[in-house]
């Protein structure tokens, strides 16, 4: 039989990639990028929104593509699985259309309606039942902003991308659990919270868990891709952060993590969630991993607020390339201004070196014009935020960390990986750069028999194919291979 190989699809809030993934029995996993297209949110229609239309087709490009290397190469496409960032639906009607071009996290329309679902059910049951941290855009929020729900039903992105595949409508859990209508400890739907809200109950499709076949590919779908008949939709962790944080590629338990990218998302994995009143107030999060495991974790700023900066700072003529700014960052005294990176006043975009500048003239300093100045504050503050949720997940949690991997995008940065050693006083061990995309191969490898294990097993492969950099911590610029 010929060699079985899985697409992921790939897609987060700046690009999406379809790309095709090999899991040698004991070597690691090996990704090759079939196809890579931009992403971003849009100005249409009165709100900020993507472009799910364009996103499709980008997909269908990268299975066309991916399915012609297969065959070319004598390899079979097994099955295909889908991640994207969490939280946002698209609306599809009873005749399987979808209505609009969904809405973005970033678009401020749900800013209107907290207040409303609050008095509806107050923020404590919420966080007793779901132990969703509270962010502003959560998928309820959002959802209570829609005029009319009626003869429709939310899917989530890679929901929404899977059924186009495969006419299925399926909602996979991680996903749902950063609903905010979603059991942390049942790991069902929250349906008291659908009643009180006046939610249809049916406004999601049912539940599917990691690993679990969603579907087969639909006629047109086969034909417009040339892949072969038997190809499969496999539930993945289909929350971006699910996936990466599945890939972690941690040897012990004790382990802290930091999917670092547009968002990074710092925390640690749990059997159980923690659902007490301390941390609703410290904001955590049990968003649900995959194994049915708890990400017990922290939103903090992220990457985006370096990426729009360099949008301004493009918009305005200068164009320094990011590795020769960040070293000119790095070349910065230790000690500089500090902004608090969460802030939801960073989530729209907008002229972001000015929100900066701003910011820190509000805690009484100033920051210099330099785009490197920026660039430096911005690194400061996010291994600062990193530090401080480290040590509160440690409290919250009773546990203690050893180490603290970091995944994504983030792990390329070279200074943001040594000033998080510095800040958290931990060894910091970087890679891999693709842990989404490796954890959405691994689960599906897993779910044909490919692979076995559990998650400790998967990260092993992981490690086996990935090659780590480490960073101690103390300030002096050591980092070696591990
Ligand atoms: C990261 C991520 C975060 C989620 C944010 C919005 O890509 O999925 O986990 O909080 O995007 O969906």
């Amino acid at each position: 039989a010929p060699n079985a190989v899985f697409a992921a699809i790939d897609i987060g809030a700046s690009s999406g990639r379809v790309m095709l993934g090999r899991v040698p029995p004991t070597s690691g996993v090996s990704l090759e990028t079939i196809h890579r297209f931009p992403n971003g949110v849009v100005e249409l229609d009165g709100g900020l929104r993507w472009d799910f239309d364009a996103l499709f087709a980008e997909v269908l490009k990268g299975l066309t593509a991916a399915a012609s290397v297969a065959a070319t190469n004598g390899e079979r496409i097994v099955s295909i699985g889908i991640d994207t960032w969490a939280v946002d639906y698209g609306l599809v009607n009873d005749a399987g259309e979808l209505t609009a071009q969904p809405y973005s996290y970033r678009d401020e329309r749900s800013r209107a309606t907290v207040e409303r679902v609050h008095a509806a059910v107050s923020p404590e049951k919420l966080y007793a039942a779901t132990g969703l941290q509270y962010l502003q855009f959560n998928t309820l929020y959002q959802l209570a902003a829609e005029p009319n729900l009626e003869g429709l039903q939310a899917l989530l992105i890679p929901d929404l991308i899977a059924f186009l595949l495969t006419g299925e409508r399926r909602t996979e859990a991680t996903n749902a659990s950063t609903t905010g209508l979603f059991d942390a400890v049942a790991g069902e739907w929250a349906t008291e919270f659908l009643d009180a809200l006046r939610l249809p109950r049916n406004v999601f499709p049912p539940l599917i868990q990691p690993g679990e076949t969603v579907g087969t590919l639909l006629p047109e779908i086969l034909d417009r891709t040339g892949l072969p008949a038997d190809t499969k939709v496999v539930a993945v962790g289909s929350h971006d952060t699910a996936s990466a944080v599945a890939a972690v590629p941690a040897a012990d338990q004790d382990f802290a993590y930091i999917s670092s990218g547009t968002w990074s998302l710092v925390g640690v994995e749990l059997a159980l969630p923690v659902l007490s009143e301390a941390s609703r107030k410290a904001n955590f999060t049990n968003e649900r991993g995959v194994d049915g495991t708890i990400r017990y974790l922290r939103n903090v700023g992220g990457l985006w607020l370096l990426s729009e900066c360099q949008r301004a700072w493009a918009a305005e003529g200068y164009t320094q390339a990011l590795t020769a700014l960040l070293d000119s960052a790095a070349a910065l005294p230790a000690g500089g201004p500090q902004i608090n990176a969460d802030d939801p006043g960073f989530t729209a975009p907008d002229n972001m070196p000015d929100r900066i500048r701003a910011a820190v003239r509000n805690t009484g300093a100033v920051l210099p014009d330099r785009p490197a100045a920026v660039v430096r504050c911005i690194m400061d503050s996010l291994a600062a935020g990193y530090a401080r949720t480290l040590c509160d997940a440690e409290r919250l949690t009773g546990r203690s960390t050893s180490v603290v991997h970091i995944v994504g995008g983030g792990s390329q940065n070279r200074l943001l990986c040594q000033l998080t050693a510095d800040a958290t006083g931990k060894p910091v061990i970087a890679g891999p750069v693709e842990a989404t995309a490796q954890g959405n191969v691994l689960v599906q490898a897993r779910a044909a028999g490919l692979v076995k294990g559990n998650l400790a097993e998967l990260r092993e492969l992981v490690a086996a194919g990935t090659e780590l950099e480490r960073y101690e911590p103390a300030g002096a610029l050591q980092s070696s291979r591990s």
